[in-house]
């Protein structure tokens, strides 16, 4: 059996300890579709070790998992990512990433629940994983922004167009990022934060 128990008698390290000066936490989910790089955004952000359930992809998946585009992936979400990030000495984000599977999706129910926003990452190499996920956001009400994460082979269209093609709402913030840096993927979380901010104003 893996053994773990330098984890156990060490115990939280400082940074899992929640800071004394948090008043408020806000629930964040990431979404997107299969293998656009929801876990690694909340495992580059996070401040915590991420929780994440990674299994390993076998051939049975073959026919039944899509990972065109994504060919080289060995392991998938198979229930959630959860991580937190600290945004302010006041505000705290806890992030929860969801499978991007479809035979996973029924997860997201309870994942969502209590979700103040989401952050949907986009691959423009599979734009159209990305009409469902957005299309069950609507349905839910969830303010969401989209953030289009840089693959090096991926093909870069202007956001406007990317816009159009998503038929996404001209208030809908719209960034480009790269989920492995700690930094793009904290803007991203800022932009959703303001996003937030500015629906809740009064109009
Ligand atoms: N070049 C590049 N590679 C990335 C980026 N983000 C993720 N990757 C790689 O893309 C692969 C997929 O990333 P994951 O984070 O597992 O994707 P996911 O959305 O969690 O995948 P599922 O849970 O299976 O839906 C990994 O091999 C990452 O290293 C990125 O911004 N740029
Ligand atoms: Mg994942």
């Amino acid at each position: 059996m893996d053994s773990r128990s330098s984890d156990t008698i060490t115990g939280p390290r400082n940074e899992d300890v929640l800071p004394t000066t948090a008043t408020s936490a806000v629930k964040v989910v990431i979404v997107g579709g299969f293998g656009v790089g929801k876990t690694t955004m909340v495992g580059s952000v996070s401040e915590i070790r991420p929780l994440t359930t990674e299994e390993t992809m076998t051939q049975a998946g073959i026919g039944v998992d899509d990972n065109s585009g994504v060919e080289t992936k060995t392991a998938t979400t198979v229930a959630m990512d959860f991580g937190r990030i600290s945004i302010s000495e006041q505000l705290v984000l806890y992030l929860f990433g969801t499978p991007g599977q479809e035979r996973f999706w029924f997860l997201w129910n309870g994942l969502f629940e209590g979700a103040l926003g989401a952050v949907v990452l986009v691959d423009t190499r599979r734009l159209e994983v990305s009409f469902d996920v957005i299309g069950r956001l609507e349905e839910r009400g969830v303010p969401f922004v989209v953030a289009v994460n840089t693959f090096p082979d991926a093909p870069s269209h202007p956001v406007e167009a990317l816009r159009v093609a998503l038929d996404l709402p001209d208030e809908v913030p719209m960034v480009n990022c790269d989920a492995r840096l700690r930094a793009s993927s904290r803007d991203v979380l800022l932009t959703l934060m303001r996003y937030l901010h500015s629906l809740a104003l009064p109009a």
